[in-house]
């Protein structure tokens, strides 16, 4: 791994009414995000926060929450996420999911300019695969695969030219899925993996199987790491726990697969809340799960095949 890391804060809470996890990019640096990844030989560079563009995009229905301020964060996001793959691997500090609009927005048209096929790997309970007219909740957060797979309803949001194929969107560790998404997702060509299916096979069936199509398309992989991923009784720092989630070393494999994949180009960890946080746990958690994603070992081995 020799890319450059560069750490960007997303203090994003306008996801979801829930207030809290404006404060996870400062606890990931608590933790010791840099100090873990310059420990494996990776130069660091953090950039800070960012902070949300001008915002005056009226809601197209008023059961929204936070229109206007996701609609700034987006913007922003989509511009530094574009600039920042000129200059190494970004990391993004979450913030809710709701940032991930403007990550994969902006990754997506730096991939495009580079003329290489845009990936995405959503580590995820949920699905957030609601439309602004399906979504029950009000919540963005909710809504940001829809958005990067192109569906209507995003009024203000940045144009994604174009938006992420279906079959390049890979949801692995569902086990939260509102029967408006799940009706649109047996719709759609996007890959999804439930935690039945790992239980029944073990996470590294379908996750190699996701990296390989990745590898042969010479592809850029974004992931987005949501804390809800993992077992509630190992994160808790999080608004929307769902039971029966992913292990410790689960999650642990996932990152080290991608790691070995080395198709990674950029991350998101979001979702953290640090005011539900038990001393710290997630906090330190997700920051051993980015270590292992670039490149922290037990012993070195090749990843075999499945
Ligand atoms: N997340 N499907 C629920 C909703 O409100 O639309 C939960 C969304 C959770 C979003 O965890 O990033
Ligand atoms: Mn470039
Ligand atoms: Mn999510
Ligand atoms: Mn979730």
């Amino acid at each position: 791994m020799t890319r450059h890391i560069l750490l960007i804060g997303a203090p994003v809470d306008s996801g979801k009414r829930r207030r809290g996890c404006l404060m996870g990019p400062d606890a990931y640096r608590t933790a010791g995000l840099r100090e873990s990844l310059t420990d494996l030989g990776l130069t660091v560079t953090d950039r800070g926060n960012l902070a949300p563009a001008l915002h005056d995009t009226p809601a197209p229905d008023g059961h929204l929450h936070a229109w206007g301020e996701t609609v700034g964060w987006t913007r922003a996001l989509a511009e530094a996420a574009e600039a920042a793959m000129d200059s190494g691997l970004p990391i993004f500090l979450g913030g809710d999911h709701a940032l991930s609009a403007g990550t994969v927005a902006g990754v997506a048209r730096h991939a495009v300019r580079q003329g290489r096929p845009q990936f995405v790997l959503w580590l995820d309970a949920h699905s957030d695969f609601h439309t602004p007219e399906s979504t029950a909740s009000g919540h963005l957060h909710g809504t940001p695969v829809a958005y990067i797979a192109g569906r209507a309803g995003f009024d203000g949001f940045p144009p994604l030219t174009p938006p992420v194929p279906e079959e390049n969107i890979c949801l692995l560790g569902l086990r939260s899925v509102d029967p408006a998404e799940r009706a649109a997702l047996q719709d759609s060509r996007i890959r999804r993996h439930d935690m039945r299916e790992i239980d029944e096979t073990g996470i590294a069936r379908p996750l190699a199987a996701f990296l390989d199509t990745v590898a042969r398309a010479g592809g850029a992989l974004h992931v987005s790491l949501d804390v809800d991923f993992l077992d509630p009784s190992v994160a808790p720092a999080v608004g929307t726990t769902v039971p029966g989630g992913a292990t410790v070393r689960e999650a642990h494999l996932a990152m080290e697969m991608i790691c070995d994949s080395g198709c990674l180009t950029s991350l998101d960890l979001v979702e953290l809340n640090p005011f539900l946080d038990e001393r710290g746990r997630t906090a330190s958690l997700m920051v051993d799960m980015a270590a292992s994603a670039l490149g922290r070992r037990i012993f070195d081995r090749p990843t075999p095949r499945f």
